[in-house]
């Protein structure tokens, strides 16, 4: 039971929704209807034949005849459709003449009956053109209505083109939708003016012949009273507009009867009966037929009515459901512009806002365009200053003596100069090591953490080029366990700079003389470093593949590393000084007390100089006292004069080191040691031995030294310490013994 229920409702629904679409779909016009009839497009609801207009009503049924002429009823021809709610139609003009003798010719009313759906437009007029006439425009239907006008003229009007009674009138057109049947034409009343006033009958007809009645759309005649009285241009038709509406119900009483399609709205029709259909705002297209209304896209279409009015079309977006809008950038508001466009404009404080961004982001462009240009000229013109300086301090030269010998036989690095600022840290003062006559002596730490000594060479002229150019690259090449290594050369520079192996340890000078040191070396250290000193020296002088001259051995330019073994510094860097007089003064105030006494007074430099300094760095290891030194007596200020002195007086005990002389044992070491210090500092060169020689005997001493130690060191079971201890304590007596070494005898 319940079952059969539930059968009926659902079949009930399917019922309702069925008729529903019958009434929905039942206007639609068969597929194979013709649309057109010679260049006239037919609009929906009109069709030519059954099945092709709005079957509720005949109205709308056309006829296309074969001259392809458009006909709505029987005689009106249809010009355009509008399927809004307007129709334009041509309908005829009447005309009625006659001669001076008042035959006329016999003219029938012009009448025409329109569908029930169709009535004359409100835009339609109704004109007379004539001169003494009269026209008339009557309606039939439930009640009947005239209207008409006359004009008067005796002569052609003055005026050419104003329909003012003269020669044309015109009047509107009542729209009365139950009228649909309209009868006008036109008479002369020549007759009953004739008798009364003479003036009538003046030759009216020379000039206008013919009367004329006629309905017209508004603005689509405009009078002539030159052209127009005498045959109207032959113009036998004019087009009219009628307003029709589907059916006699309003929108309301046609509720979803009414054959509006999507897209669109239904509106009562302004004849007073019946409605029409429009697309909804956004849409176009036959809202009488199945998707014939279409979104618009505003903001691409050419149609000027639906055109958007974006004044950038760029901002032009279509909504949701039709329509568009101009979508500002955020920050801009939309205004209507002069031109009845919208426009994005910016509010004014924000414009203020952007002119001052504007203006600040422009002048730090320009700032840093400017910084810029100013950082590049600069880089060019140091590179360009750094590559002047490479070759001025004979780059070039060094490269290609480089290439020529092949990079294998020679190991010489070049820097840049941004890479020496790096490793000194911009030339930091911290990082200084020393600074004297030749210049500052930097520490420097390379990419690859390894330390080296960077040195500012000096360089005198151009001259001397080729001299320094040939020094750095036999420098680099010597490779001896007691010469600090040259490892390369900066020339970018104004001054060369010099990159020697880093020794950590500090100076022979410092180690004796300085403080900090506490003056700790031991014979055992001394007579070591004065060997392997006068062994480099020795080797320099004659194994090298050229000889190389130190002149300026002292005890500050020997370096000492950890293990306290010497390195012999700054080798031919003096030769880099040039040798004029300010540069020789300040060379012997560096270096005074070391230098050959002969080569300063003769200029002339041998190995032999070398072999002078010795001698006093050998004095300075002795002695532990400085080369000059002015706390000493006026004669004996000078080292060797120092020595000189004492052992002609024969206490050269008192010139030696008191922590030397407590080692007992080694006394007979430090008298020959003594000697050979006296014997290289022999005024004239050709008295002094050769580096060999003084080498040579310095080890022949440690040979004994060590068999002495060793015989010691046995019979105090090893104990080098005491050993060293117990002599000490008797040291300084023994050194009578050496004090009465005659010294003077070997000058
Ligand atoms: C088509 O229309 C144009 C103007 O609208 C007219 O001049 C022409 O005669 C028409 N052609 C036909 C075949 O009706
Ligand atoms: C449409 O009008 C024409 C001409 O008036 C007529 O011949 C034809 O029968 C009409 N068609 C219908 C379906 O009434
Ligand atoms: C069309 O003409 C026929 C016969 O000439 C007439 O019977 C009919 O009423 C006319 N129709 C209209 C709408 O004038
Ligand atoms: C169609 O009719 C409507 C309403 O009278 C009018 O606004 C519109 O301009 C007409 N369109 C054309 C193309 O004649
Ligand atoms: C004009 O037509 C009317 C009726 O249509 C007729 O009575 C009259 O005699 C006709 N006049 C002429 C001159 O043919
Ligand atoms: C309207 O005019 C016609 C024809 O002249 C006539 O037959 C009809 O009776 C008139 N109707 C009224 C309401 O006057
Ligand atoms: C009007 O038609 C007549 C004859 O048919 C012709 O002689 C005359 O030139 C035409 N006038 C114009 C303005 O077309
Ligand atoms: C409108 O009503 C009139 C009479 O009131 C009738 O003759 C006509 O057929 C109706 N039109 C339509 C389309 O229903
Ligand atoms: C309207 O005015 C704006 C400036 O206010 C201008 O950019 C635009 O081109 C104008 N549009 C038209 C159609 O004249
Ligand atoms: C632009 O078009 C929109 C929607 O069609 C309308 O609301 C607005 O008033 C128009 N603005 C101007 C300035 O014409
Ligand atoms: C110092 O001597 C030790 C032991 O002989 C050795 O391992 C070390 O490498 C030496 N240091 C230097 C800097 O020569
Ligand atoms: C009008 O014209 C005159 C002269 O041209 C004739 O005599 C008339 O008979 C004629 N009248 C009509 C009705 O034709």
């Amino acid at each position: 039971m319940k079952l059969l229920q539930e059968g009926v409702f659902l079949v009930a629904i399917f019922f309702f929704a069925y008729t529903q679409q019958l009434v929905k779909g039942q206007h639609q016009p068969r597929k194979d209807c013709q649309t057109k009839c010679g260049n006239i497009t037919i609009d929906y609801p009109f069709g030519i034949s059954s099945g092709c207009y709005y079957p509720g009503d005949d109205s709308f049924n056309l006829t296309c005849d074969e001259k392809q002429n458009l006909y709505i009823g029987n005689n009106t021809e249809v010009k355009t459709f509008n399927h809004s709610s307007q129709l334009s139609v041509m309908f005829n003009r009447f005309s009625f003449c006659n001669d001076e003798q008042r035959n006329s010719t016999n003219e029938t009313l012009i009448g025409y009956r329109l569908g029930s759906s169709f009535s004359l437009s409100a835009t339609n007029k109704f004109y007379l053109v004539g001169c003494n006439a009269l026209a008339l425009l009557s309606t039939f239907g439930k009640q009947n209505y005239s209207t008409g006008c006359l004009s008067l003229c005796n002569a052609p009007p003055v005026e050419n083109g104003e329909c003012n009674g003269v020669g044309c009138c015109r009047t509107d057109v009542t729209v009365r939708s139950d009228s649909n049947i309209f009868q006008y034409g036109s008479d002369r009343f020549v007759n009953q003016f004739n008798a009364s006033e003479g003036q009538f009958k003046t030759s009216v007809y020379q000039f206008n012949p013919c009367t004329y009645a006629f309905l017209v759309e508004n603005g689509q005649f405009n009078f002539s009273s030159s052209k127009d009285l005498k045959n109207l241009r032959n113009l036998t038709s004019f087009p009219v507009s009628l307003d029709w509406s589907i059916g006699n119900k309003t929108c309301k009483q046609a509720g979803s009867t009414s054959i509006c399609r999507e897209n669109s709205g239904c509106i009562d029709s302004t004849r007073g009966k019946g409605y029409n259909c429009k697309c909804l705002e956004g849409f176009d297209g036959n809202p009488y037929l199945p998707n014939g209304c279409q979104d618009i896209n505003e903001c691409t279409t050419n149609s000027s009515t639906h055109k958007h009015n974006c004044t950038d079309p760029k901002t032009c977006r279509l909504k949701d459901g039709g329509g568009f809008y101009c979508k500002c950038p955020s920050g801009y508001d939309l205004t209507a512009t002069m031109n009845s466009t919208m426009s994005c404009t910016r509010p004014e404080y924000l414009r203020w806002t952007q002119i001052l961004l504007g203006t600040t982001i422009g002048f730090l462009v320009l700032l840093i365009a400017v910084s810029c240009i100013q950082h590049t000229t600069k880089h060019r013109k140091e590179t360009k200053l750094r590559q002047q300086f490479f070759e001025q301090n004979g780059g070039g030269m060094l490269i290609h003596r480089i290439s020529v010998a092949g990079s294998s036989n020679v190991d010489v690095k070049i820097f840049t100069e941004e890479g020496m600022k790096e490793a000194t840290n911009g030339y930091e003062e911290s990082r200084i090591l020393g600074q004297g006559a030749q210049g500052t002596v930097y520490k420097g730490i390379l990419p690859d953490k390894s330390i080296v000594a960077i040195k500012k060479a000096r360089l005198g002229d151009s001259s001397q080029v080729e001299q320094f150019i040939n020094e750095v690259l036999v420098l680099s090449q010597i490779n001896h366990r007691n010469v600090v290594k040259l490892l390369g050369c900066c020339l970018e520079t104004e001054v060369p700079l010099l990159v020697y192996e880093f020794i950590p340890s500090g100076t022979l000078f410092d180690h004796l003389h300085d403080s900090i040191f506490n003056s700790s070396l031991t014979w055992e250290h001394r007579l070591r470093i004065a060997i392997e000193v006068a062994g480099t020296l020795a080797y320099l002088h004659s194994s090298a593949s050229i000889p190389i001259i130190h002149r300026d051995v002292k005890t500050a330019n020997i370096l000492l590393d950890d293990n306290l073994t010497a390195k012999v510094a700054d080798f031919g860097a003096s030769r880099l000084i040039p040798m004029d007089k300010e540069q020789l003064t300040t060379m012997v105030q560096g270096t005074l007390g070391y230098l050959d006494p002969e080569y300063y007074t003769t200029g002339l430099l041998n190995e032999k100089s070398d072999v002078y300094s010795f001698g006093v760095v050998l004095m300075e290891l002795i002695s532990g006292q400085k080369a000059m030194c002015f706390d000493r007596p006026q004669q004996s200020k000078h080292l060797v004069s120092y020595f000189a002195s004492a052992t002609k007086e024969n206490r050269l005990h008192e010139v030696i080191d008191g922590k030397v002389m407590k080692e007992d044992n080694q006394r007979e070491e430090i008298k020959k040691a003594a000697r050979i210090a006296v014997e290289c500092t022999r005024l004239m060169g050709e008295e002094r031995p050769r580096m060999k020689e003084v080498a040579a005997e310095l080890e022949a001493l440690t040979v004994k030294t060590t068999k002495h130690k060793w015989s010691n060191e046995q019979l105090m079971s090893g104990h080098i310490l005491s050993a060293q201890g117990d002599t000490s304590s008797r040291g300084y007596d023994s050194i009578n013994n050496v004090a009465r070494f005659d010294i003077e005898a070997g000058r």
